[in-house]
């Protein structure tokens, strides 16, 4: 791969921070709340996650269900199409290879594609190889407490090396595929992949 920063630029003083913004972007310290229509608000009582696998086999877990499973935290810098970045993040989570251990366990099988599901409709697709090796979770708490709802609480899926909307919040399903299915924003005109790295934002951007 060759090196993105020219010879000339390589000796100058970055701005702090400045190796950690993709092209394009600007650090922001708020946390902006971008959402396609309302939030909704399913009741814990009545929040279930599903694994679903590209058969149609299902592993379903109730919220208490879900919380039994092991969590993790970490810190993290997310990027949105927008153009803001905002660096290390704090989140608690389950990873999605604990998701799929647990799932295998109930006989759903991995598959290449996924198709994250939300209340309110809202879809995402991403690789299933970009959310396992710990690239990808279940989040359910941020800066130390539950998942606000504005940003996706109870639980939202969170893959931040990928442009923030593939973080889909509200989420309740994620849908195992054979073949790739763009989701909500990707069928609309936004890159189907959307590394912020090699700023993919549209459909046509290599
Ligand atoms: N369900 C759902 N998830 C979503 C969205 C949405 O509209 N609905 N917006 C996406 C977009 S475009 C971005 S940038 C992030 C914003 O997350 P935030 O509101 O927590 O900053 O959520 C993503 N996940
Ligand atoms: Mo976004």
């Amino acid at each position: 791969m060759t090196s993105p920063i020219s010879r000339g630029f390589r000796g100058r003083r970055a701005a702090p921070g400045a190796a950690k913004l993709p092209p394009g972007q600007y650090e922001t310290h708020d946390f902006p709340v971008l959402s396609a229509g309302p939030t909704p608000h399913t009741p814990l009582a009545t929040w279930s996650f599903t694994l679903t696998g590209a058969g149609g086999q299902k592993a379903r877990w109730s919220w208490a269900e879900f919380e039994a499973l092991p969590h993790e935290q970490l810190t993290t810098d997310i990027h949105c199409v927008t153009k803001w970045s905002k660096f290390g993040t704090e989140w608690s989570g389950v990873s999605i290879d604990a998701l799929l251990a647990a799932g295998a366990a109930m006989g759903v099988q991995p598959a290449p594609y996924v198709v994250a599901a939300c209340d309110g409709g809202y879809t995402t697709n991403v690789p299933l190889a970009d959310l396992t090796n710990g690239k990808g979770w279940i989040a359910v708490g941020y800066d130390g407490a539950p998942l606000p709802a504005e940003h996706g609480g109870p639980a939202r899926l969170l893959v931040p090396h990928l442009y923030f909307w593939k973080s889909a919040k509200w989420i309740r399903e994620l849908r195992l595929l054979e073949r790739d299915a763009p989701g909500f924003w990707e069928r609309l005109g936004y890159h189907n992949y959307g590394d912020p790295w090699r700023e993919q934002r549209y459909a046509g951007d290599e």
